[in-house]
């Protein structure tokens, strides 16, 4: 089994781009199958940085890309990026990018939800990005979404926009939010399908056929586990399932097309917006590892809330993502400091817990049990073998390695694709 299912272990933001970038190479198609254009990649090839958030990353690698059903896709996102990518000379046609014709469409009224229920929610907001990914798979639930096929039919968009309309604008107009109108969406329709169809596939069939050649699929994840609309932080969460498991359901193959399942992890914890973060470091320790990481995010430009890791968080994630082995990033934010800390376990009222409590209030009161290990003054930022990193670091990823209860089979020492360490 040569297939690959790449997922984040904490909150999102964990160099996925980076690694999912690696294995490209020895993909044949690279698979998105859950979220939108909430996800962001920074792929540095050459002198050119793409920056990616709906289009599969293998595809700057000359990879063929696939958008698969459980992903929902904004159109006019996806037509921009495609535009984007071109000018920077990569071609993409339906040859290269085939997208689900069942995967449901981010229409504009999704957006505007998004952000007139976060202002409505005050100091309860959870810090979406604000582009409609909730409203949008809410639609897909309750059977009222249009899909990519559904461009095709005049007839079925017509009652299918009645509908929505009735259900979006009572909702808007309650919130005090702008209404559209039909012939807006119409509209907006009419300028999207001649682009987009082209592009609609049963990617189903096609990753079928893909595996019957021994093709090797690669599954690109977005977000994190502790993102999961299930298995996270909720409500503090995405609206997506994004645990490897999703990547058999959202591309439309079966489970044992999942492969080896690479959990990536960050040698420290973020967070962007809102919800529970027991590791967070709100010093200067903190910061430094703000600055010294760039923790800024792609998407929506926010700075990122900064931790230790939390190796109980990331068991969870090994334990219900099926993780595999994990790829650990970003190593080299901690070169230089004299010490260092591994979140363990959490006290609730003074009471240790092992693992995350489930609801909100409780999760939001855990303090964190650190253990303390020396730093190490040596820089790891580089390093392409084990034997090249300081025995502190090495005891570092070792102590990772039994708290996660798996293996770190792939280590990434700095933002350079071969800057990588694969460790078997
Ligand atoms: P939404 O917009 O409904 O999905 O927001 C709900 C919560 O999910 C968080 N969220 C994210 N957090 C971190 N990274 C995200 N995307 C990554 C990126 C992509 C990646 O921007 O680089 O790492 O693959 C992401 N997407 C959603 C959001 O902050 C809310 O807390
Ligand atoms: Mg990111």
């Amino acid at each position: 089994m040569s297939n690959v299912t790449v997922i984040g272990t904490q909150w999102g933001d964990e160099g996925k781009g980076k690694i999912v970038d690696w294995l490209a190479s020895r993909a044949d198609v690279v698979v998105r199958f859950q979220g939108g254009h909430n996800a962001g990649h920074t792929l540095v090839v050459g002198d050119q940085v793409y920056k990616l958030s709906l289009l599969p990353s293998g595809l700057v690698r000359g990879k063929r890309g696939m958008i698969g059903n459980g992903v929902v896709v904004d159109p006019e996102a996806l037509l921009a990026e495609i535009d984007r990518v071109s000018a920077q000379g990569l071609k993409v046609t339906p040859e290269t990018l085939a997208v689900s014709e069942t995967a449901p469409l981010i229409l504009p009224f999704h957006g505007a939800l998004d952000r007139a229920r976060e202002k409505a929610r005050g100091s309860h907001k959870i810090g979406t990005t604000g582009r409609g990914i909730g409203p949008a798979y809410e639609d897909k639930v309750a059977r009222r979404a249009i899909r990519l096929c559904d461009l095709a039919e005049p007839e079925t968009l017509d009652w299918k926009l009645d509908e929505l309309l009735l259900h979006h604008n009572t909702l808007l107009k309650g919130l005090g939010a702008p209404t559209y109108t039909k012939q807006e969406l119409q509209d907006w329709l009419a300028a999207i399908t001649p682009r987009l169809l082209p592009y609609a596939r049963p990617v189903w069939d096609d990753l079928d056929e893909a595996g019957r050649k021994g093709e090797r699929i690669l599954f690109e994840g977005a977000q994190a586990v502790m993102l999961d609309v299930d298995h996270g932080t909720y409500p503090f969460v995405t609206s997506s399932n994004t645990v490897a498991a999703t990547a058999a359901s959202g591309s439309g193959m079966g489970p044992k097309a999942i492969g080896f399942v690479l959990g990536i992890a960050k040698a420290y914890t973020t967070r962007v917006g809102e919800g529970p973060f027991p590791s967070e470091l709100f010093d200067d320790v903190g910061r430094g590892l703000g600055e010294r990481g760039h923790e800024f995010g792609t998407v929506t430009g926010r700075p990122r809330r900064c931790g230790w890791f939390d190796a109980v968080m990331v068991r969870r994630a090994v334990r219900v993502g099926g993780v595999t082995g994990l790829a650990l990033t970003k190593l080299d934010v901690l070169d230089g400091m004299e010490e260092v800390a591994i979140c363990v376990g959490y006290e609730l009222d003074g009471k240790r817990l092992d693992s995350f409590p489930s609801a909100p209030g409780a999760q939001a009161r855990v303090k964190p049990v650190l253990e303390k290990m020396p730093g190490w003054s040596e820089t790891t930022a580089g390093a392409r073998s084990w034997a090249e990193l300081p025995a502190n670091a090495v005891k570092y990823v070792r102590r990772i390695e039994e708290l996660t209860g798996a293996p770190v089979t792939l280590l990434s020492t700095s933002p350079e694709r071969d800057d990588t360490i694969l460790m078997q």
